[in-house]
C-alpha cells in the first residue's frame, strides 16, 4: 500500500487541496515540540488543538494507556460498570464547586455540548416545565459541529451549508469590540452590558420557553474573545432570575488554560452545567464530560427503577481506555501543578505577546492565562488570507500556531518555559513581518 498517497483521506477543517499540494506532516512529539517528516523541531504553540495541556508523550499517560489496553480494553457502559469511570467522576467533581457533582461522559466536545443541551430540555420536562425548549447561544460561538452545537453556535461558515438547524434557537451578540477594547491585557473593561441582551430575549420569547443559555467563558475557536469584566456574572444573574439553566462550555478553558482548573473558579461564576473534553485526557484518547449540578441529576432519579432515567449515552461513554488515561492525566497535572501554572506564567506570556504591538497589520493583541491572540488586518478582498500566510510562515520557521479568520491564536502546553515563551513570540513576530 502506498503510504505517500494523500488522496483518500478527506481532512477535517482543512484546505485539502492546499495541504495535499504542500503537506505539513508531523511524525512524532515530545514535551513542547513536534517533529516534522523533514526532521525539523516545531515548537507547539497550540497544545495540538488546545488539548495537550501537559505537553507530549508524558510517561504516566503513555504507561496508563498501555496498561489499560492489556488489563481491560473495553467494558460495556450501559447497565454495566468498571471502577475507573466511577473513580474519574469522583475526582473530576473535586475541581468544581460543591453543587456541580455529577458527571456524564462523552467522547468529544461536540458530544458534550449535545449532551448538555439534551439534559437541559429533559430536566425541564421531568419537572413539568416541558415548554422550556429554546436554547440561547451567542454570535461567533463554537460549540462543536453536530446539529445542536451548530445551532447554538455562531460562526457563519460552520452553519450556512447544512440546511435547517434546530428551531427556536436565539443568539446573544458577541462581545468583541476592538474600538473599545483593543490591546487589553486580561479581561476587557467594556461590554458587560451585552449580557442584558438576555433580558431582551426573555421579554420577547417569555422565560417559560427558554431552557438554557450556553456560552464559552472565553470563546477560543473564533479567535480568543475574552469576557468583558462583569459579563458572565450578569448572565448568571439573569438566568437565575428566570429559571434558565446556564451551561459554560469549558472545552478549551477547562484543565488549567486560564490559570485555574476551570473558568468557573477563575471567573467565580457557578453554572448549572460545565462541558469539557480535550485536556481531560491531554488530547490522547478521545473523551469529553458534562458536569451537572446535583439538582439536575436528582430530578431524573424517579420513575421505574429498572429503566434508564435518561435515554442518552454513547458506546464509549466513560470507556476504560479513556477513563484510565484521564486519571493518569489528572495525576500528571497534579504532580506538576499544571492546573494553576498558567497563572504564574501569565505575566511573561502577556509581556511577550504585547511586545508584538507595532508589527505590520497587528490590530489587536489579547491574552489571559496561557491563551492569547494576535489579530491582523485582513488583506483587502481576501479574508483569512493574511493569518493563513502567517501560519504557513510560522510553520516554516518552526512554530505551530492556529489561524482562525485573521487572528492567530496561541494556547501552548502549560509546561512551557519562559525561554520558550520568548522564542514563541520571536518566531511569531518574524512570521508576521514576513507575511506583511
Ligand atoms: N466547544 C468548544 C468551546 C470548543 O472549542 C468544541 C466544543 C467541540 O469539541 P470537539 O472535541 O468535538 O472538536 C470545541 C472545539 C480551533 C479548534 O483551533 C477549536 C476546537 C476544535 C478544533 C480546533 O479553532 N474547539
Amino acid at each position: 500500500m502506498a503510504t505517500n498517497n494523500l488522496d483518500a483521506y478527506w481532512m477535517p477543517f482543512t484546505a485539502n487541496r492546499q495541504f495535499k499540494s504542500a503537506p505539513r506532516m508531523l511524525v512524532s512529539a515530545s514535551g513542547m515540540h513536534y517533529r516534522s517528516d523533514d526532521g525539523r523541531e516545531i515548537l507547539d504553540g497550540t497544545a495540538g488543538l488546545w488539548c495537550v495541556n501537559a505537553g507530549h508523550a508524558r510517561p504516566r499517560i503513555v504507561e496508563a494507556i498501555a496498561r489499560q489496553a492489556a488489563e481491560l480494553d473495553y467494558a460495556p457502559v450501559f447497565q454495566m460498570g468498571h471502577p475507573k469511570a466511577f473513580e474519574l467522576a469522583a475526582r473530576l467533581v473535586q475541581y468544581l464547586p460543591g453543587g456541580l457533582d455529577h458527571v456524564f461522559f462523552t467522547n468529544s466536545g461536540s458530544e458534550s455540548v449535545e449532551t448538555a443541551l439534551k439534559i437541559a430540555n429533559a430536566f425541564h420536562k421531568v419537572r413539568g416545565e416541558g415548554s422550556r425548549y429554546r436554547w440561547v447561544g451567542r454570535e461567533r460561538a463554537y460549540h462543536g459541529v453536530n446539529y445542536g452545537g451548530m445551532s447554538v453556535g455562531g460562526i457563519g461558515p460552520n452553519r450556512r451549508d447544512f440546511g435547517p438547524l434546530m428551531t427556536g434557537v436565539l443568539h446573544l451578540r458577541h462581545t468583541h469590540n476592538l474600538a473599545a477594547n483593543a490591546f487589553s491585557r486580561g479581561l476587557p473593561e467594556h461590554g458587560a452590558d451585552l449580557a442584558d441582551e438576555l433580558e431582551r430575549l426573555v421579554a420577547l420569547n417569555d422565560a417559560s420557553t427558554i431552557s438554557a443559555v450556553i456560552v464559552e467563558p472565553v470563546a477560543g475557536s473564533t479567535g480568543v474573545l475574552l469576557p468583558p469584566k462583569g459579563y458572565l456574572a450578569k448572565l448568571r444573574e439573569i438566568c437565575t432570575k428566570h429559571g434558565i439553566l446556564l451551561i459554560l462550555d469549558e472545552v478549551i478553558t477547562g484543565f488549567g488554560r486560564l490559570g485555574a482548573p476551570f473558568a468557573v473558579e477563575e471567573f467565580d461564576v457557578v453554572p448549572d452545567m460545565v462541558t469539557c473534553a480535550k485536556g481531560i485526557t491531554n488530547g490522547t484518547v478521545p473523551m469529553g464530560a458534562v458536569i451537572v449540578r446535583k439538582e439536575i441529576y436528582d430530578a431524573f432519579m424517579q420513575g421505574p427503577e429498572h429503566l434508564p432515567e435518561l435515554f442518552h449515552g454513547y458506546t464509549y461513554s466513560g470507556n476504560p481506555m479513556a477513563a484510565a488515561t484521564a486519571l493518569a492525566t489528572l495525576d500528571t497535572y497534579e504532580e506538576e501543578g499544571l492546573l494553576t501554572r498558567a497563572k504564574d506564567l501569565a505575566p511573561a506570556f502577556e509581556a511577550a505577546l504585547h511586545g508584538l504591538k507595532g508589527l505590520p497589520n497587528v490590530i489587536d493583541i489579547r491574552n489571559y492565562g496561557l491563551v492569547g491572540a494576535v489579530e491582523l488586518a485582513p488583506r483587502p478582498g481576501a479574508p483569512g488570507r493574511r493569518a493563513f500566510d502567517v501560519f504557513l510562515k510560522a510553520y516554516e520557521l518552526g512554530l505551530l500556531v492556529r489561524a482562525t479568520g485573521d487572528t492567530i491564536a496561541l494556547s501552548p502546553p502549560l509546561i512551557i518555559s519562559e525561554a520558550e515563551i520568548g522564542r514563541l513570540a520571536d518566531l511569531l513576530g518574524q512570521a508576521i513581518t514576513a507575511a506583511a
